[in-house]
């Protein structure tokens, strides 16, 4: 029997995929196809699939080509499937001529002709497009707009800031239409990305989610619990997405760690802790009492992330520990006591630590170096150090198109999308900003 394999991503499986598909099979008399992880597409670079894996799969099951589907996770695999099934032809379109000759080694390779004239990337555009409006124009806008660009089915259209100057500079530098008014920008726009200063969000959110639109917060979100509950029922009510951006939980070395840990890779959790500082001029915005607020409101929801997902949210108590300069927290150290474990984080800009997350267990402990909010590579720790696993992950450009890609599917999406900081971890993140504002348990160093 003749075995033949082929590979593929098959979103939005179209007449190319099925003449592929019908060409290799035709090859031989048993036809394998690989169809990749929505992971190591990620990892690959391919971050605008409209379809899961799952669906691709059944996409590729329904031409009646296939009679054996693996899945292709990572790279090199092709050699290790071609031994494996003991392969005779490994058959892939045209557009990869070449690129596959050293598979010679280990089998025959065909190169079958493209279709010409249609693709995934067509069929993509042909979609519906969300158009964003960006409210603040500062730096991390400046990211925001360029990462925007390797996620499908969005465009930044617009962007607002009171203040016109810089408003029309940034529109000028991006090609996006200057919206003199923040009415304006809604009139442009499907969904808004808010990224003005931090005490400015709530009354934006409401502005945005009043005017008929989908909502992506930059962190913090808003400083209060009322403010949360209030903002997500109302996005409920007009049934709007709303996310907060907290790039950290769309981060797929996060997302894999605490999944590991939650199924028990380091035991029973006793201890969490994690540090965000970074050193900042005392005469910067965020070091302002009235504008940003120093270290607690510019980081606290990062190293709050882990801490939720981990322990949970039943805390008994927190205490703060703050060293204070001009009105501000230079540096603040939190430390929370759950039924049997115990939390803590530092943050600070005018203070630096080491900036690592370290999870503490009956049977080990999970290291995640600095800066470990933004990580690709995390290690599982044992006293038996031949336990040791070090696992790796792609973190692409700034991260932020982690966030965005989910945020554009939550809205075209009919159906029910998980997110990846719940509701409740926002509110509970409000919360602890509200009970620090307050100065409840919060002892000045
Ligand atoms: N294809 C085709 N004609 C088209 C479009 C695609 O013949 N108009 C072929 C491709 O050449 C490939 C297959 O259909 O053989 C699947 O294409 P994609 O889904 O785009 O997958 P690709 O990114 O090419 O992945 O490990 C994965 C492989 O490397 C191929």
């Amino acid at each position: 029997m003749k075995k033949v394999i082929t590979y593929g991503t098959y979103d939005l499986l179209h007449q190319g995929h099925i003449n592929l598909l019908r060409r290799a099979k035709e090859l031989g008399d048993w036809l394998i196809v690989g169809v990749t992880t929505d992971s190591f597409d990620l990892e690959r670079g391919k971050m605008n699939t409209c379809n899961n894996v799952m669906e691709r799969i059944e996409a590729v099951k329904a031409t009646g080509y296939a009679d054996q589907i693996i899945i292709e996770e990572y790279r090199g695999q092709k050699i290790d499937d071609i031994q494996k099934y003991g392969v005779d032809i490994f058959a892939i379109g045209s557009d990869w001529e070449g690129y596959f000759d050293y598979l010679k080694e280990y089998c025959e390779v065909v190169y079958l002709p493209r279709t010409q004239g249609i693709s995934s990337t067509q069929l993509r555009e042909g979609r519906p497009m969300v158009r964003i409006g960006v409210i603040g124009t500062g730096s991390i806008a400046r990211r925001f707009v360029p990462e925007s660009k390797f996620v499908n089915s969005n465009a930044i259209v617009t962007a607002f800031n009171p203040n016109i100057e810089e408003c029309r500079t940034f529109c000028e530098e991006y090609g996006l239409e200057y919206s003199e008014t923040e009415a304006d920008l809604y009139e442009r726009c499907d969904a808004v990305y808010v990224a003005s200063p931090h005490y400015s969000h709530y009354s934006y959110v409401k502005n945005a989610l009043n005017a008929g639109k989908h909502v992506l917060c930059e962190t913090p979100f808003v400083f209060s619990k009322a403010q949360a509950e209030e903002l997500y029922e109302l996005s409920e009510k007009k049934r709007l997405v709303l996310m907060v951006a907290l790039k950290t939980a769309f981060c797929p070395a996060f997302i894999h760690l605490v999944s590991l840990l939650k199924s028990g890779a380091v035991g029973e959790i006793v201890e969490v802790n994690a540090s965000v500082t970074t050193l900042t001029d005392e005469s910067s915005e965020k070091l302002n009492k009235d504008y940003f607020g120093g270290s607690m409101n510019e980081n606290a929801c990062f190293p709050l992330l882990p801490i939720f997902k981990l322990l949970g949210m039943e805390y008994e108590n927190i205490n703060f520990y703050s060293k204070m300069k001009n009105e501000v927290d230079m540096f603040t150290k939190a430390v929370f006591r759950f039924h049997s474990a115990v939390a803590s984080f530092q943050v600070g800009l005018g203070v630096k630590t080491e900036g690592n997350l370290v999870v503490a267990g009956t049977k080990g402990y999970a290291y995640v170096p600095a800066p470990w909010w933004k990580t690709d590579y995390f290690e599982l720790r044992y006293e038996d150090q031949n336990q040791n696993k070090k696992f790796f992950h792609s973190y692409a450009g700034d991260g932020l198109r982690y966030e965005i890609k989910d945020f554009v599917s939550a809205i075209l999406s009919k159906e029910y999308f998980y997110s990846k900081v719940s509701k409740k971890e926002n509110i509970k993140m409000a919360e602890v900003q509200e009970q620090y504002l307050r100065g409840e348990s919060v002892y000045k160093l």
